[in-house]
C-alpha cells in the first residue's frame, strides 16, 4: 500500500486518467450475440450496454410446455464475475426493467442468490434508473412470474437500507430468504468525496454474506464461498464495477497485502464489458483502497498536496 500511495502521487490524477483511458480503449473481449438478438433487445435497459456471451448468466429452461419454450428465452442482461480467489463471486446485472422482473427473480432463485446489492436509487434526477422490482414496504407481497416476494422487515442505516425478503416459489412450494441492500448515498453524478460510507457498506454486506453461506451448510454444493452476490446499478457497469473492484482489491489487500487496481479492472472487463464507466470512478478505487489501509492501521495518514489531487483531467 505504501507503494500504492507513491504511485498515486507520482502519477497524479492525470496519470490515473490516462491509465483508465488505456483500459477503456481496449476492444471488448468477446462477442455480444445473445444480447443483440432481436428477441432479446427489449430486455436490455440500454442498447449500448450489452453482456458478453462467454460470461452471461443463462436462465434455465423450464420443463414446461413447448409454448413456454417459444415465448421465453434464457437471456438476461447479467454476467458472472470472479471475485478474489473465487470464481462467480458476483452476478453483475442491469437494474431490472418491468418486463424482466420475473426473469430477474428466476435468476436469483436458480443461482441460489442470497444477497442483492443495489447501488442506485430507483429514480435519480427525475429519471428512472431501475424498476421497482421488489416490494418497497414492510409487510407487502408482490408477485413476479411464479415467485411471490414478501418484504418481511426493513432495517434503515445511515447510508443504506436492508430489506429482508422472503421468496416463495409457487411452482415448487419452497421458500428462501434473500437480503436486499439498497445503497442510497452514491451521488447522482460523480463519486463520493470520502470512501468511508462505502467501506462501511461493504463490510456489512461481507458479514452478511459469510453468515448466509454458513446457514446454507451442506445444502450448497457449488464452489466454496457460496452462491454469487447479485450487484446492480442502472446499467450494471459503472457503480457495480466500482463496488466489485473495491471488494476484490480489499480482499486481496487483507489476504496478501497488495493491490492491483489496473489488472483487476482489466480482468473484470473480460467478464462484464465496460465495467467502471468514468475515470473518476476509477480514481475513486485508488483513493478508497488508501482510505481503507489508513483505517485499518496499515498506513499512516497520507498528506496530499493540492497538486496530487488537482483535477486537470485533460
Ligand atoms: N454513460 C454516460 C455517458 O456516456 O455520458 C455516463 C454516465 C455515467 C451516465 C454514469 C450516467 C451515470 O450515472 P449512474 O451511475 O447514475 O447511472
Ligand atoms: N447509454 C447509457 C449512457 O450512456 O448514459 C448507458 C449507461 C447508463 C452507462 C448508466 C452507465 C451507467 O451507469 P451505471 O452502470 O453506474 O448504472
Amino acid at each position: 500500500v505504501h507503494e500504492l500511495v507513491e504511485y498515486v502521487k507520482r502519477k497524479k490524477k492525470k496519470g490515473i486518467y490516462q491509465e483508465y483511458e488505456e483500459i477503456r480503449k481496449e476492444p471488448p473481449a468477446g462477442t455480444f450475440d445473445y444480447s443483440k438478438k432481436l428477441s432479446n433487445q427489449i430486455k436490455n435497459r440500454y442498447s449500448d450496454v450489452l453482456c458478453l456471451d462467454q460470461s452471461r448468466v443463462r436462465l434455465c429452461h423450464s420443463t414446461d410446455t413447448f409454448i413456454y419454450l417459444i415465448f421465453t428465452s434464457d437471456y438476461i442482461n447479467a454476467s458472472f464475475m470472479d471475485g478474489y480467489k473465487r470464481s462467480n463471486a458476483y452476478i453483475a446485472t442491469q437494474g431490472p426493467l418491468p418486463k424482466t422482473f420475473s426473469d430477474f427473480w428466476r435468476m436469483v432463485w436458480e443461482q441460489m442468490v442470497l444477497i442483492i446489492v443495489m447501488t442506485t436509487r430507483v429514480v435519480e434526477r427525475g429519471r428512472v434508473k431501475c424498476g421497482q422490482y421488489w416490494p418497497l414496504e414492510e409487510g407487502r407481497t408482490e408477485q413476479y412470474g411464479y415467485f411471490l416476494v414478501r418484504n418481511t422487515h426493513i432495517q434503515v442505516f445511515q447510508d443504506f437500507k436492508l430489506s429482508h425478503l422472503e421468496l416463495y416459489n409457487t411452482q415448487s412450494g419452497e421458500r428462501r430468504e434473500v437480503c436486499h441492500y439498497l445503497y442510497v448515498s452514491w451521488p447522482d453524478f460523480g463519486v463520493p468525496k470520502s470512501a468511508s460510507a462505502m467501506l462501511d457498506f461493504r463490510e456489512h454486506v461481507l458479514q452478511r454474506r459469510e453468515a448466509a453461506v454458513q446457514s446454507l451448510g451442506s445444502s450448497w454444493t457449488g464452489p466454496p464461498g457460496g452462491p454469487p452476490v447479485v450487484v446492480h446499478c442502472s446499467a450494471g457497469i459503472g457503480r457495480t464495477g466500482t463496488f466489485c473492484t473495491l471488494d476484490i482489491c480489499l480482499s486481496r489487500l487483507e489476504d496478501i497485502g497488495t493491490v492491483d487496481i489496473h489488472q483487476t479492472v482489466q480482468r473484470m472487463r473480460t467478464q462484464r464489458a465496460f465495467s467502471i464507466q468514468t475515470w473518476d470512478q476509477y480514481h475513486f478505487c485508488y483513493m478508497a483502497v488508501i482510505e481503507y489501509a489508513q483505517r485499518h492501521g496499515k498506513l499512516s495518514p497520507v498528506q496530499w498536496s493540492d497538486s496530487d489531487l488537482e483535477s486537470d483531467s485533460e
